[in-house]
C-alpha cells in the first residue's frame, strides 16, 4: 500500500519510508533541500463540506496552470490520512493529465510537521482558513495557528484584518515561531475558501456555480501569493 500510494518523485520523504530508497538523499542535505515549496491542504473540503469531486478537478485544473509560471518551485497537497479521499482522487486526475510529478505531488502527513516528522521541508505554508483570520475553530486554521505560536496571530494582523471568499494574505512568519526554527517554513498563506456548510458564515446554499468560481479564485490567490514569494 506505502509503494501504490507513494506518488512523491526522488528526493523526497515517501509516505513508505520503509519502501523508498530516495529517502537518505535528504539527510545528505542534497539540492532539493532549497527548492522553494508550497504545502496546502485542500481548501473547503472539510470543515466547509465542498464536493470532493468537483474540488480535485479545480485543484488539479489549478496547479496544472501554474506549474508553468513558478520556475522550479513545487507545490504539495497535504492531508492527514493515507485514506484521504481527496489526495486519492487528485493523485488519480494528475497522473491521467500528465502532470509533472516532480512539480507536484501528494504528501500524508501534518502540515505544521513536514520537515520534522516527513523530512520534505516547505518553505511556505498554506492555511485554510475563516474570515476573520483568527485562531481556534478546528482543522487545519487551529493546527496551523497552535504550532506557530502567538507570533502569527500578530504578523497576521499587521497584514490584514479579515479575508473575503477566494482571497489569500501572504503573511511572513517571525523567525522566533517554532514554525520557523523547527520546521524551515517562513511564510504562512491563510486562503479563505468556498463555505458550503450552513453553520458557518457566507453559506453558498449549494449554489456549486459560484462555489467552483470561489474555489478557482481562491486556488489562484493563493499560488500567485507563493509566486510573490518565490520571484
Ligand atoms: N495537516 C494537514 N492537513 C490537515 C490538517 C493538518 N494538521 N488538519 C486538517 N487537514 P479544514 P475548510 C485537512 O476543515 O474545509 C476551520 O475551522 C483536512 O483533512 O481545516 O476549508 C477554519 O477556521 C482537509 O482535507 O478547512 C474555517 O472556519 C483540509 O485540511 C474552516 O475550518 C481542510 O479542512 C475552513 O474549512
Amino acid at each position: 500500500e506505502g509503494t501504490q500510494n507513494c506518488s512523491v518523485p526522488s528526493g523526497h520523504a515517501c509516505e513508505d519510508v520503509k519502501d523508498c530508497d530516495k529517502v537518505e538523499m535528504i539527510a545528505d542535505g542534497n539540492a532539493s533541500d532549497n527548492i522553494p515549496t508550497l504545502a496546502f491542504p485542500s481548501i473547503s473540503t472539510a470543515d466547509f463540506q465542498f464536493n470532493l469531486e468537483k474540488a480535485s478537478d479545480i485543484i488539479v485544473e489549478k496547479v496544472e496552470e501554474f506549474i508553468s509560471k513558478i520556475g522550479n518551485a513545487r507545490l504539495v497537497l497535504v492531508d492527514l490520512s493515507h485514506g484521504s479521499k481527496i489526495l486519492s482522487l487528485v493523485r488519480t486526475k494528475a497522473a491521467k493529465k500528465y502532470v509533472d510529478s516532480n512539480k507536484f505531488f501528494t504528501v500524508v502527513g501534518d502540515i505544521t510537521r513536514l520537515h520534522s516528522g516527513e523530512g520534505l521541508n516547505c518553505n511556505v505554508i498554506a492555511n485554510a482558513s475563516n474570515w476573520r483570520l483568527k485562531p481556534g475553530g478546528g482543522g487545519v486554521n487551529a493546527a496551523i495557528f497552535s504550532a506557530a505560536g502567538p507570533a502569527l496571530e500578530s504578523a497576521t494582523k499587521e497584514r490584514a484584518g479579515s479575508l473575503k471568499p477566494g482571497k489569500a494574505v501572504v503573511v511572513p512568519l517571525p523567525p522566533t515561531s517554532p514554525l520557523f526554527t523547527r520546521e524551515g517554513v517562513t511564510h504562512v498563506i491563510h486562503v479563505l475558501g468556498p463555505n458550503m456548510n450552513p453553520q458557518r458564515p457566507n453559506f453558498l446554499n449549494n449554489d456549486y456555480v459560484q462555489g467552483c468560481e470561489v474555489l478557482r479564485e481562491a486556488y489562484s490567490s493563493l499560488f500567485e501569493g507563493f509566486a510573490s514569494i518565490v520571484r
